[in-house]
């Protein structure tokens, strides 16, 4: 059969075929899941599918037309199942995005707790003193916390029954029945004290290091002191000590400007004020500017403008001989001071027993 008719009834089965085809992508865009996607499969590929219905009625075409359409039916069949394999594709993809974001863990995160500790303010404290220090050349050294009577008083030039021992409120050890110490350790059982300052160091380094000496040393000290707000039985120190050919009180005061500026900043300097300590001549106190107010005058420095932070001298010559230098040939300073007091001032610190309770609040500021 050919001619009107036929051709006819081959563009109303084309667009129907193409009508078809319309509908079933449309159903595909609109899936919006792989599970919506699964349900249009049988109205898109079926038997009773537009298009499979459609191909049902091909038997009864004339063979002429059966081809062209055919042809067409196939073109659309083709054209649904890469549209249907693109959108399952995209909805898998997306499927997994969803449940990678949902089950997503960070695993950096940090658990909720207890918080991290960190350094005590005393210990911050030394550790940076001692970095400005041996940023300016000095080697830090170390020495026990209890000391025989000879390197806490005697080889610093304080002999029995010196008056200025009583400069110190010292702590005695009992030992027992212990006289002597081992080791050749100078001194006698019954003399052994909880060092009351970092000095006893600065005679173990001299000792045992022929000069040239340039070193800090920092440590825990003890008195008989009754704690308040500036005093504690058990505290800090830093003591410095420099032996070298040629030194100086120029050198003691410019080494302490310099430090004074490398820990405080530049707005702060130091003064020192003629004192007495037994193993310096001369000696001196060492005061820096208040912290608080910078030299202006506040009620932390009772309106001076200064606070005092240590001790210092050149080296007496006794101590040098003790200590097995010539002190012909070579001369020294010294200096000590507090460090629980220096983080006192520098934190602007009311009472330093705040410093001991352990109470997480306080400590957690710094
Ligand atoms: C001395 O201990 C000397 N050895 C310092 C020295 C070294 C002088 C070298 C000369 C040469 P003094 O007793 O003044 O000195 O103590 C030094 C510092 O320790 C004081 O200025 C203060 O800052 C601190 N200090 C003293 N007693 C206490 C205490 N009970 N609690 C906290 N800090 C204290």
């Amino acid at each position: 059969m050919n001619g009107p008719d036929s051709d006819a009834g081959l563009q109303t089965l084309l667009a129907d075929i193409d009508a078809a085809r319309s509908h079933g992508l449309a159903a595909i865009a609109a899936a919006s899941s792989i599970e919506d996607l699964a349900h249009t499969e049988s109205g898109l590929f079926g038997r009773k599918s537009a298009l499979g219905q459609i191909k049902q009625g091909f038997g009864s075409l004339p063979v002429e037309m059966r081809a062209t359409a055919g042809r067409a039916l196939n073109e659309a069949q083709q054209e649904l199942r890469t549209a249907h394999a693109a959108a399952a594709d995209d909805l898998a993809a997306a499927a997994r995005r969803t449940q990678l974001q949902r089950e997503w863990l960070d695993l950096t995160e940090t658990p909720p707790g207890p918080r991290r500790g960190h350094l005590h303010l005393v210990t911050q404290t030394t550790e940076r003193l001692e970095d400005v220090f041996v940023g300016m050349g000095f080697t830090v050294s170390e020495g026990p916390q209890a000391e025989t009577d000879w390197y806490n008083f005697e080889a610093l030039n304080l002999p029995a029954a010196h008056p200025a021992r009583s400069m110190w409120d010292t702590l005695y050890l009992d030992l027992g029945e212990r006289t002597e110490l081992g080791d050749g350790e100078g001194g006698e059982a019954s003399n052994v004290v909880l060092r009351t300052h970092t000095s006893p160091v600065q005679i173990r380094v001299m000792e045992v290091q022929p000069p040239p000496i340039y070193t800090i040393c920092p440590g825990r000290v003890f008195r008989r002191d009754t704690a308040d707000a500036s005093h504690m039985p058990v505290f800090h120190q830093l003591e410095g000590l420099v032996v070298d050919r040629g030194i100086s009180f120029a050198d003691l005061a410019g080494t302490l400007e310099e430090f004074t500026s490398a820990y405080f900043g530049r707005s702060i300097s130091s003064r020192l004020r003629p004192s007495y300590f037994p193993f310096t001549e001369p000696s001196a106190e060492f005061d820096i500017n208040c912290v608080i107010c910078e030299g202006a005058g506040c009620q932390t420095c009772q309106r001076t403008g200064w606070i005092e932070l240590g001790g210092c001298g050149m080296v007496h010559p006794n101590v040098l001989t003790n200590c097995g230098i010539d002190f012909e040939e070579w001369t020294g300073f010294a200096f000590g001071f507090g460090i629980d007091r220096l983080a006192l001032m520098r934190h602007g610190i009311d009472d330093l027993r705040d410093m001991y309770t352990n109470d997480i609040r306080f400590l957690n500021q710094f």
